[in-house]
């Protein structure tokens, strides 16, 4: 055979298969996968029921969210100590007065508080709150939260679970029955981040340790995380670190990563979650909101990466300038998943910039996003900004695929946004066992849609 033969004998192979999507198929498909496709939620600060008051919910919780007091802040003369004064109801009406009715929502932040009233009819215009504050108290919270998670089209949420927490504790001492649907996570900044502050904490729980972490104690730290995975099955381990964090150095905190964390996630098979380049309380008086950002070095998870191969890092860096760096260490070391755009890179230009980046240097082995979310009904407009972000972002990616050469199936589709918000992680967790399948979770998404 010929050259040119040979050539005219490949050429069918190269043409779309017969399923492949026109140009102009593409988006919409990718909208509808999106849509229908119940995504896990990887790190919220949410609880179930169970929880009681640690459960955050409402118009006034949504109003008091932090990302919104730093802005109130910035439009109100309300110095913050007289704010923090004030009950619940009227921060929250302080809120709405200066955000809402004085100023145009345009913030991202504000925007979500919008999309929520217009998510439940309620109005978003009015002068004050008692129209969307007698619909929420009207609200059974069981079915309210499963109407909730339903709306925002996501299966499964992780919560985020500090043992040494007061609240806390007593709950899970108690004995809790699993939820279905929140799962936990064993979030370790106390014990990470403040050795000194909390050493006594474990003491008081049994434990024998001391200020130092000398003698026994990363023996015992390992016995507390064995005795915490027990009561919480969690689906990793977490800490959130500063822009500060190295990795190995002369510190407590490197000793207890090294000798108790990390030798203990392994043999548990969980993974640990590292949110690292939070400054905390940059300013004080603004309380939660009082936390910045910085820049950190990633030579420390590089560290990491290389000296515990056997150990599998969920990783999600605060520094808009850190993201490249993390793509690229996602490249080097397979025991790495970069995770989300965290708080302040959580808005849409930002998110597009971060996203498409990965999907160009990792294809579809990162998990793009998770909600942060603090007050349950968070969940509607974060998720519905992340679907209507990545339609366009995927669509664009396949439509490039496609004028390379390679037609576009739906079910590569269905593939792809699977592995992005789905399986990449319960790959690396139990979730794998206790999910049920995903066609199930499929058709329920489509009953979702088409209700
Ligand atoms: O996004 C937030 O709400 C932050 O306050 C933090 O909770 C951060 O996400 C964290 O988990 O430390
Ligand atoms: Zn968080």
């Amino acid at each position: 055979m010929d050259a040119r033969s040979s050539r005219q004998s490949k050429r069918p192979r190269n043409l779309p298969s017969a399923d492949a999507l026109i140009p102009s198929q593409i988006e919409p498909v990718v909208e509808e996968v999106l849509s229908s496709t119940p995504f896990i939620d990887i790190h919220t600060h949410l609880f179930p029921p169970a929880f009681g008051k640690l459960g955050l919910w409402g118009i006034d919780e949504l109003l008091t969210y932090h990302y919104l007091e730093a802005e109130f802040f910035r439009s109100s003369d309300i110095r913050p100590e007289r704010y923090w004064k004030l009950s619940k109801r009227e921060q929250a009406d302080a809120i709405w007065q200066v955000l809402f009715v004085e100023n145009t929502p345009i913030s991202e932040a504000t925007r979500g508080i919008i999309a929520v009233l217009k998510a439940f009819e309620l109005p978003a215009q009015s002068a004050d709150l008692e129209e969307a504050r007698s619909f929420f108290k009207a609200q059974p919270i069981e079915s309210h939260s499963q109407r909730v998670l339903q709306m925002a089209g996501v299966s499964t949420v992780v919560m985020t679970n500090d043992p040494l927490d007061p609240g806390e504790q007593s709950v899970w001492m108690n004995g809790l029955k699993p939820h279905p649907q929140f799962h936990s996570a064993l979030r370790l900044d106390r014990v990470l981040c403040d050795w000194g502050g909390h050493w006594q904490q474990l003491v008081k729980q049994g434990y024998d340790v001391d200020a130092q972490a000398s003698g026994k104690t990363t023996r015992e730290i390992r016995k507390f995380l064995f005795d915490w995975d027990e009561r919480m099955h969690p689906v990793y381990m977490a800490v959130s670190l500063p822009d500060s964090f190295q990795f190995p150095e002369d510190a407590i905190q490197s000793k207890l990563l090294a000798e108790a964390v990390i030798p203990s996630s392994r043999e548990l098979d969980l993974p640990l979650s590292l949110m690292i380049g939070v400054r905390r309380q940059v300013n004080p008086r603004l309380h939660l909101a009082g936390d910045a950002a910085g820049r950190a070095d990633l030579r420390a998870l590089e560290n990491l990466c290389r000296m515990f191969p056997d150990n599998r890092f969920l990783v999600s860096v605060l520094s808009r300038e850190n993201q490249h760096e993390l793509c690229v260490y996602a490249r080097k070391f397979n025991n790495l998943m970069p995770f989300g755009c965290w708080w302040f890179l959580n808005n849409p230009s930002i998110v597009e910039e971060i996203t498409r980046e990965r999907i160009e240097m990792l294809g579809t082995s990162f998990v793009p996003q998770h909600s942060d979310a603090r007050v349950l009904e968070q969940l509607i407009y974060k998720w519905q900004n992340t679907r209507t972000m990545l339609t366009r972002l995927l669509a664009n990616t396949y439509r490039l695929l496609s004028n390379s050469g390679r037609g576009i199936r739906r079910r590569d589709i269905e593939r792809d946004v699977a592995r992005l918000f789905r399986s990449n992680f319960e790959k690396w967790t139990r979730l794998n066992a206790t999910v049920s399948p995903l066609s199930d979770l499929r058709q329920k998404g489509h009953e979702r849609k088409n209700r």
